[in-house]
């Protein structure tokens, strides 16, 4: 069947339940971006004319919220706790059901076992074939529900999981076997899944699909209104709850924001004025989303402190008109370092707040810089005082943008049909004596005749194949080139014969099972390829090999997507 994009979100409200705070801050942010929804569909819809537009079954199980897993948000909505996921969770369905699709939404276990046809009472009884789902949104939550629940047939199924994962999961903490022997054993990994069926609320890892969610647009009167409106020496701060407040050194760099602006906090208190916030700050308490967005439509200067990392905020800031200063991480924190991050599955580096916002964005929109040192800081403030920006947002968090990107996943991204998790079929040098060419760019590409191409989206002829420096990741590497790291290529790559087209000597070659392979090292001329797909990383590094980097090209403003993908 086809998917007809729809022209209305209030059915989708009527799918949702009611009760929890979360999911009435969640319908009200889809009442509030109604018409950004259906503008955007209607103009991506006139774009993507003869793109194939087949409707899914999908299930969208949120596990944070259930009660089972403690639901520890919802109750915090309303009281300066994260509100991100919700943010988040609110736009994939609202994106979802613009697009088409034919959802079931739910936020209890009981429910969960209704849809999968688990009779009430037999928790361990495996799922009857088929499931009637082509699709299954859930969280790390979520998953784990589903495993308990679906008895044997969840491994079957489980390549039609995407697994909404805000920071991300990198291969080697996903794959089981190897994370358990390695030490990249954490609270969430290890589920052997194909690494692209996470999705992350930044493009953080090429490893993992970027979902995002989207910002509020404005239209040419808003950008006048905002143009008119703006007052030069307000500041907000990024904290709507009073720890957020605590950073050690605050009093001083404040003090000095404060010579020079007005400070605006919005920190949710019940009677009292939080003891952190300074009695010079104006603290509105916490906003609802549309008053925080007329708040920063006249602001001048959006500030962070540190902590939250990697919120919806700051993108907000800067759709409305500020500029973001935030605090420059030296050294970048980690799960290595750091409390926040320590059992998440990734060694991402934090090189400050809002690493997107640094590296995506950046000047003259987002200054990052040291805190620690006083001139640096008072610098930033008078530069901020005197620029002039207008609201900026990144095509990818515009809601065109999403559904643009999520058309495209549900489409084109497949799972299933790989050997799950076994094997591609990879070669090693046996393959190479009667070998069909096929011209990427500067590198020849090897596939053995009779082999079929593996079925790959985004499509290969997007690829440019590097060496990175020793020390330096896939990720890194082609991003130096104004390229990303394209996992589902390294199967095409994971080749002897492209490490000495690309000047590696290979005295020696063998096939392991590492998340750093295909790489040489190059001092003493040893060559190695990946024998496990699952651990093809963009991520991996070590500074003992340069890396062999599958690369592509991407739209402008829409990293997810090479330049021909749609
Ligand atoms: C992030 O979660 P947060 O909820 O702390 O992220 P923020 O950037 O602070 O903001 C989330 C939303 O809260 C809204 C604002 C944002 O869309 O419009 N808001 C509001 O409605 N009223 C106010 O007064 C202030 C903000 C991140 F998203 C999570 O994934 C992380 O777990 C968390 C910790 O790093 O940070």
């Amino acid at each position: 069947k086809q998917a007809a994009f729809r022209t209305e979100l209030s059915s989708l409200l009527d799918l949702m339940g009611t009760g929890k705070e979360s999911l009435i801050f969640m319908k009200k942010r889809l009442r509030r971006l109604e018409s950004q929804w259906l503008q955007a569909a209607r103009r991506l819809e006139n774009k993507i004319l003869d793109t194939p537009k087949e409707q899914k079954l999908i299930l969208v199980h949120i596990g944070f919220l259930t009660e089972e897993s403690g639901d520890v948000f919802s109750p915090r909505v309303l009281k300066g706790g994260p509100l991100g996921e919700m943010v988040q969770w609110a736009d994939i369905l609202a994106a979802l059901y613009v697009l088409g699709h034919s959802l079931k939404i739910t936020v209890s276990v009981k429910e969960l076992q209704s849809y999968l046809g688990v009779p009430p009472g037999r928790g361990n009884c495996p799922l009857t074939d088929p499931l009637p789902f082509d699709l299954i949104f859930t969280d790390y939550h979520g998953m784990q529900q589903m495993k308990q629940h679906m008895g044997l047939s969840f491994r079957k199924y489980r390549c039609r999981l995407r697994v909404v994962d805000t920071f991300g999961t990198e291969p080697a903490y996903n794959h089981e076997e190897y994370a358990t022997l390695h030490g990249y054993r954490t609270n969430w990994g290890y589920w052997n899944l194909h690494p692209k069926q996470f999705m992350t609320m930044f493009p953080h890892t090429p490893d993992n699909s970027f979902m995002g969610f989207v910002t509020d647009e404005l239209n040419n009167t808003e950008r006048q209104q905002v143009a008119q409106n703006k007052v030069r020496n307000m500041a907000v701060v990024y904290g709507k709850e009073a720890a957020m407040w605590k950073l050690q050194g605050k009093e001083k760099f404040l003090s000095v924001l404060h010579k020079y602006m007005e400070i605006h906090g919005t920190v949710y208190f019940e009677t009292q004025r939080p003891p952190e916030v300074p009695a010079f700050v104006k603290n509105h308490g916490l906003l609802p989303q549309q008053d925080l967005q007329q708040l920063l439509k006249k602001a001048k200067l959006f500030i962070g402190f540190g902590f939250p990392y990697e919120g919806p905020a700051p993108l907000e800031a800067v759709a409305n008109g500020c500029v973001f200063l935030q605090p420059l991480f030296n050294p970048p924190h980690s799960s290595l370092n750091h409390e926040f991050f320590r059992g998440k599955p990734t060694s991402r580096e934090v090189s400050s707040q809002h690493p997107y916002m640094e590296m995506a964005i950046g000047k003259p929109y987002v200054l990052t810089v040291d805190y620690n040192n006083t001139r640096e800081f008072e610098a930033a403030i008078k530069a901020i005082l005197r620029s002039k920006v207008e609201p900026y947002l990144p095509y990818e968090y515009t809601s065109e943008g999403m559904l643009q990107r999520l058309h495209a996943y549900i489409q084109h991204q497949e799972f299933c049909s790989l050997p799950f998790p076994s094997p591609y079929p990879i070669n090693g040098s046996q393959g190479l004596h009667t070998p069909s060419m096929l011209l990427i760019n500067h590198t020849h590409l090897v596939w053995p005749q009779n082999t079929p191409l593996p079925h790959v989206w985004p499509p290969v002829t997007s690829m440019q194949v590097w060496l990175s420096e020793e020390g330096e990741s896939c990720t890194n590497a082609c991003w130096e080139r104004n390229l990303v790291c394209e996992p589902s290529f390294f199967v095409f790559i994971n080749q002897q014969r492209l490490l000495e087209q690309l000047g590696a000597l290979c005295d020696s070659t063998e096939s392991v099972m590492s998340h750093l392979y295909p790489a040489v090292s190059l001092s003493v001329r040893e060559c190695y390829l990946q024998r496990e797909p699952l651990l093809f990383s963009c991520s991996g590094h070590s500074n003992k090999f340069s890396r062999l980097c599958p690369c592509r090209d991407y739209q402008p403003g829409q990293v997810a997507l090479c330049r021909e993908c749609s």
